[in-house]
């Protein structure tokens, strides 16, 4: 089932220059980037990105931190590639995040965790949507790729 997904790394993965090391992941698993920007979120579009958690104690905290510097957004693509990319992310709490994962590799903390991924095919179209215009998304086939 082939899905597209939003990933998002987070100002952290920027300021501590694992952007590449983040992507080459994605990559190297069979993930398609479809879509990729650099971009610095505003309030309001943390806002509704991060809308589900309106009125956790640490909803303003998360709305400071990835409103702190760029972050890229990418739309990837693959089989099942939703919870692929859940599972290559790791348990939010970086504490609690499995080594392997890009979470349990690199953090060790529940808010400043890198990574970003849509956690359902809902998510995901509303996330994307958030992101990128219909043209920003390329479809296009890979030299070497086969879809079975
Ligand atoms: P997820 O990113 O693994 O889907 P969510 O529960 O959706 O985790 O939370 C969104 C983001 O909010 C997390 O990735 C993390 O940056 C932050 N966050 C989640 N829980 C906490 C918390 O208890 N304290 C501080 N920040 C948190
Ligand atoms: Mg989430």
């Amino acid at each position: 089932m082939k899905e597209k997904t939003l990933v998002l790394l987070k100002p952290d993965a920027l300021n501590r220059r694992l952007v590449g090391e983040i992507i080459s992941r994605f990559e190297k698993k069979g993930l398609k980037i479809v879509a990729m920007k650099m971009l610095w979120m505003s309030r309001e579009m943390a806002e509704k990105h991060y809308e589900v958690h309106r009125g956790k104690g640490f909803y303003e905290s998360l709305l400071d931190y990835i409103t702190s510097a760029p972050i890229i957004a990418m739309v990837l693509e693959g089989d099942r590639a939703i919870e692929v990319v859940r599972r290559m992310m790791g348990k939010t709490n970086g504490v609690e995040a499995e080594p392997g994962t890009i979470r349990g590799d690199y953090s060790l903390s529940v808010q400043n965790n890198l990574v970003h991924g849509s956690d359902s095919a809902e998510s995901a179209e509303r996330e994307i949507k958030l992101f990128f215009a219909p043209e920003e998304i390329m479809e296009y086939r890979l030299v070497d790729e086969i879809w079975i």
